[in-house]
């Protein structure tokens, strides 16, 4: 079994050369799966990307049975994974990417100050996405990119709002923000007490993405996608080669 910093190295070097690799293999545990993470994310870090916020991920019941297991995890957002809306990004900077529709909740004194519709763009560092609960734990929850929209108020009851995705104006998935763990606003406690296992904690304006409201779908050269949060507006991004 190689070491943490291995992995951590071997995981990071897919990301930059943007050539997938194979599963790391049994003999990985979920607690030092999140020690690897740590150590890939300290590449980023150590290349100038400012940490920025957090992610959940498997939130929805679609990916928990897409993925065979019923357990939330976390990964990390840096300032470089930032899309601005109706902003692009290239497939050549991407092994194979996928957009899905979320939430996302500014962080400030430990409570929601504000939310907004939001994409994020994963991009599993594995062939063919295929991982188990460990491996993507290691690879940061398969973080690569996000676009929020406008940030609001929270408004009452968001826990059962219309979710659309659209490319090129095709709606492609139709889900409900219920499917992010039944209300999104379980998203700050529950990244709360899971980043606090880890001994961190939520900085004030940190981003909380809440997880998927439907399945990803994969993004193709030159598509055109488009969120809508029912009441919180939308958010959207462009795919250039
Ligand atoms: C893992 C990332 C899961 C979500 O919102 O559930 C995630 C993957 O599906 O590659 O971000
Ligand atoms: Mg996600």
């Amino acid at each position: 079994m190689k070491t943490v910093d291995q992995l951590a190295a071997h995981l990071d070097a897919a990301a930059t050369s943007r050539a997938a690799v194979p599963q790391l293999g049994a003999g990985l545990d979920v607690p030092t799966a999140y020690r690897v993470q740590e150590a890939v994310v300290a590449h980023r870090v150590a290349r100038g990307e400012r940490l920025i916020g957090v992610k959940l991920g498997l939130t929805s019941r679609a990916k928990m049975a897409q993925m065979g297991v019923d357990e939330v995890i976390w990964g990390r957002l840096t300032d470089a994974m930032r899309v601005p809306d109706g902003g692009t990004i290239r497939l050549g900077d991407h092994i194979h990417p996928k957009a899905e529709p979320e939430v996302a909740f500014l962080v400030r004194g430990g409570a929601v100050a504000a939310v907004a519709p939001a994409i994020e763009v994963i991009d599993s560092r594995y062939v063919d996405f295929r991982f188990t609960l460990p491996e993507v734990v290691a690879d940061n929850t398969s973080a690569s990119g996000f676009v929020l929209g406008a940030w609001q108020p929270v408004p009452d009851g968001i826990d059962n709002l219309g979710v659309l995705l659209e490319v090129d104006g095709r709606v492609v998935q139709v889900g409900s923000t219920a499917a992010i763990l039944g209300d999104p606003r379980r998203a700050l406690p529950d990244a709360v007490r899971l980043v606090g296992a880890d001994g961190g904690e939520l900085a004030d304006d940190s981003i909380l993405l809440a997880g998927a409201a439907t399945a990803a779908v994969p993004l193709r050269d030159g598509a055109h996608v488009r969120v809508t949060v029912e009441g919180l507006g939308t958010a959207s991004l462009r795919v250039a080669s």
